[in-house]
């Protein structure tokens, strides 16, 4: 474990005045840290990780005062009790004197580092009376509230639906949006995927090793070291899951779609499929084999340069192995502008070999509502969602709700980047502020002169943050949230084949001034009038009204942190379906071949599986049926720019935590020799890189992992931002790259792009 030096932090610390240049300086970090040696229990407290949106299930406790062990909760079996680097350094960041332990108050210019501590009374009424201003002179619809999904944007967004903005948007237009949008186009809800239990794993650029998600990483290493599985990955650069792989096809940048298409083919052309299972849940299945009958591996291959032969065999191998295999749907869907399409190929992929909800393939997710029905009892306490009563219906339509084609993302998230068209062209209205928390677009939105531009011309900017953040570095008023160690949540539903909640507990005293953020957005709510919509007086009362006044029940979730309710079920796993029904007596008949296939229904519009989709048409005419469109990504000149997560780092988030700054703090740009060599670029060689929209300079790391026509860098490095001392000016900013690109339907904001690169 790193401990910080505090002393030569508090040395070069003068006693301040109360503005100040940098936020390593201020009084009030300096103080909470000299006199608050960390306060908090000595046993395990189980808790949630926030080192990153997988939120897993931690057990944490508090050592000599001064430090905070972290491992995996032992209750929650698919995360292996363990936690990830990035999960083991959460004290790193909760004991940084560069976190924001007070709310400031911007008193330069927006992005000139001048700050004030203020007191959360000021910054409430500052925020409140030029928000109430905005509201009487423009309407609640000019204000965009903005978080990255959780519980913090469940409080977020019910002070802008009390307010009476229906602008309120998450990350998902830049992370999962495509295939959360494939995935209810086609089955009407998202479905996960059985990766521990699968004989043959097809992945396409899913890093798993690096992008960690403790249980499904956990999952596909588990099958593939103890069950022998295959592991095919088409990646454009050798990750670690291409590392790992029993094959790796270096296919080019944006067309995965036509192997996943090529894939289909074979498996239809060539009789593979599962007839009986097509004809019993699937819709518009003929116009998608009509359509894919022109899409041949020899056809993938010209555009893919993946092997057609390669494209074949796997097919084969694949089916061969159903209904236990699958093909990985991904999680970054911002590859390509056709992303709804390249989705849904995928997810077509496995519905032809019928490996939904059976063993080592897709599943619907069993809540506790369809789980208790199933069963015939009450297996596990449904969640309530405390609501209120006579809130507002927002008049205005959503600045993304432009064109109907979006439909299904305005409630998955929305089109998070229409912030920046609304605030600077007024389309389709003028934004006048915006109010985030737990997102730093400036670095995770594309264009990022555009979001600095946006910044800039808003009435007020307001961020919730641990940090200054790039993009809170240009805010009027940043709100200091407690880090997840310091606070109470409430219980999570993180159920899979089974129910199962866990809940974040608070693990040490809060340093500083700081809040969790249904705190701070129920108190702001307060001061801006709309105290009626925020009833409830502390976290708890939150979690009692969520579990119906069971107090027995809470106590049980908080003790154990994660409870998980019943066993697995997958409605056509006769195994699972057979234990399911001899556990409860009053379960649902099972049918005469064991399962419960004739249960399995899809919240889709004829119910079944739609492969083609009359609603999809009606939203975006053209595109009922899956097919292949051509892009452009890039100049011919010029060389494919991708990129992807870092296993110690988070997105944007955590390269000025000390711990993990320390471990890696800056991101060379992958190149392969004979590229390197016909632009005269050796190892090590400082080199710029430049795009449409922006030219940044970093260093080159010569590697035949990659293709020749692309280039690589590991995203959130290079910060602008002088108060993020640890990462600023430290590697090449992804963001400042991309041009800002959306993608039809799914609304994705496209990571991949054009670019230069010289020896400098
Ligand atoms: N350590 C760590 N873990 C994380 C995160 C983190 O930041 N750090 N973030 C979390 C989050 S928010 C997410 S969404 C997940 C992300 O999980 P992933 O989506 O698995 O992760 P990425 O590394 O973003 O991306 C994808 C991979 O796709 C490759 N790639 C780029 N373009 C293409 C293409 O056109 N085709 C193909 N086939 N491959 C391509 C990249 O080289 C990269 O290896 O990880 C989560 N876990
Ligand atoms: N170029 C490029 N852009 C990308 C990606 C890429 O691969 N390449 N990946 C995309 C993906 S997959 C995602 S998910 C998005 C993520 O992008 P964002 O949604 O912007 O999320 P993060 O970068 O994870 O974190 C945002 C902020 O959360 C703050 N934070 C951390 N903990 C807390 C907390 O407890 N409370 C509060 N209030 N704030 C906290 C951090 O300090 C950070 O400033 O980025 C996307 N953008
Ligand atoms: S994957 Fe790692 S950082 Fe993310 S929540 Fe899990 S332990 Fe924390
Ligand atoms: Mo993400």
């Amino acid at each position: 474990m790193i401990k910080l030096d505090r002393r030569n932090f508090i040395k070069g610390a003068g006693a301040g005045s109360a503005t100040c240049a940098l936020a390593t300086m201020l009084p009030g970090s300096l103080a909470a840290l000299e006199s608050a040696p960390l306060k908090g229990v000595g046993k395990e407290v189980a808790s949630i990780c926030e080192m990153c949106s997988t939120r897993c299930p931690i057990s944490a406790r508090v050592v000599n005062g001064k430090n905070v062990f972290i491992t995996g909760n032992k209750e929650a079996k698919s995360f292996g009790g363990k936690v990830c680097a990035r999960g083991g350094a959460g004290h790193s960041l909760l004991y940084d004197p560069q976190r924001i332990v007070n709310p400031l108050k911007r008193v330069g210019e927006r992005g000139e580092g001048k700050w004030a501590e203020i007191s959360w009374d000021e910054a409430y009424k500052t925020i409140a009376k030029k928000l109430n201003q905005i509201k009487r002179d423009h309407g609640a619809e000019s204000v965009a509230f903005s978080s990255k999904s959780g519980s913090l944007s469940g409080h977020l967004f019910h002070l802008c639906k009390a307010f009476g903005s229906p602008n309120t948007f998450t990350h998902g237009s830049t992370c999962p949006g495509g295939y959360v949008v494939a995935a209810k186009a086609i089955f009407g809800t998202k479905v996960k995927r059985d990766l521990g239990n699968s004989k043959y794993i097809i992945n396409f650029g899913h890093n798993l090793y690096e992008g960690i998600n403790m249980s499904e990483t956990r999952a596909m290493m588990d099958a593939q070291m103890e069950k022998g599985t295959k592991l095919v990955v088409f990646e454009p650069r050798f990750s670690i899951v291409a590392d790992k792989a029993d094959e790796w096809f270096a296919i080019k940048p944006g067309t995965d779609v036509t192997v996943a298409l090529a894939l289909c083919h074979v498996l239809i052309e060539d009789g593979l499929y599962d007839k009986a299972f097509i004809e019993r849940y699937v819709e518009g299945f003929d116009e998608f084999a009509k359509e894919v009958k022109a899409y041949t591996p020899e056809w993938a291959e010209g555009i893919s340069d993946v092997p057609a032969a390669d494209i074949r065999r796997i097919a084969y191998e694949y089916a061969s192995h159903a209904p236990h295999a699958v093909v990985d749907f991904g999680h970054r869907a911002t590859f390509t502008t056709e992303e709804f399409e390249m989705r849904r190929a995928l997810f077509a992929a496995n519905v032809l070999i019928g490996n939904i909800e059976r063993k080592g393939g897709l599943y619907l997710g069993k809540k506790a509502k369809t789980y208790n029905k199933f069963a015939g009892e009450t297996v596990a306490p449904i969640l309530g969602k405390p609501g209120v009563e006579g809130m507002p219906k927002p008049t205005a339509k959503r600045i993304d709700q432009v064109d109907d084609q979006y439909a299904i993302m305005w409630s998955s998230g929305g089109v998070y980047q229409t912030i920046l068209d609304a605030t600077l062209e007024a389309k389709p209205y003028q934004l006048k502020a915006w109010v985030m928390s737990r997102t730093n677009p400036m670095q995770t939105m594309t264009d990022r002169s555009r979001v600095v531009e946006a910044l800039k011309k808003l009435d007020l900017v307001v961020s919730c943050d641990v940090y200054i953040s790039e993009t809170a570095a240009y805010a009027d008023i940043i709100l200091p949230e407690s880090t997840y160690l310091e606070r109470d949540e409430e219980i999570a539903d993180k159920s899979g084949k089974n129910p199962a909640y866990y809940v974040r507990q608070r693990v040490v005293e809060t340093i500083g001034q700081t809040k969790p953020s249904w705190q701070i957005f129920k108190e702001l709510g307060e001061e801006m009038g709309l105290g009626q919509f925020f009833p409830w007086a502390s976290m708890e009362t939150l979690q009692m009204l969520q579990l119906n006044r069971d107090t027995t029940e809470l106590k049980r979730i908080k003790d154990k942190g994660y409870v998980s309710y019943g066993k697995p079920l997958m409605l056509r796993e006769p195994e699972m379906v057979s234990a399911f029904a001899q556990s409860y007596s009053n379960a649902k008949a099972v049918d005469a071949d064991g399962t419960y296939g004739s249960q399995l229904k899809f919240k889709t519009p004829s119910g079944k599986i739609e492969l083609s989709s009359k609603k999809v048409e009606g939203m975006a005419p053209g595109r009922g049926v899956i097919k292949y469109r051509e892009v452009n990504l890039k100049q011919v000149d010029e060389l494919y720019f991708i990129q992807g997560k870092v296993a110690i780092h988070t997105n944007g988030a955590t390269h000025n935590v000390p711990m993990l700054a320390n471990l890696m703090s800056d991101n060379a740009i992958w190149i392969h020799p004979i590229t390197a060599g016909k632009l005269g670029i050796g190892a090590g060689d400082a080199i710029s890189i430049t795009s449409s929209v922006g030219r940044e300079e970093g260093t080159a790391l010569v590697t035949p992992g990659i293709r020749q026509d692309t280039v690589f860098a590991y995203m959130g490095f290079g910060s602008k931002n002088k108060e993020l001392v640890r990462a600023t000016g430290k590697g090449v900013h992804c963001g400042n790259l991309l041009p800002h690109k959306t993608a039809p339907v799914c609304g994705m904001n496209i990571h991949t792009t054009g670019v230069k690169l010289a020896k400098i």
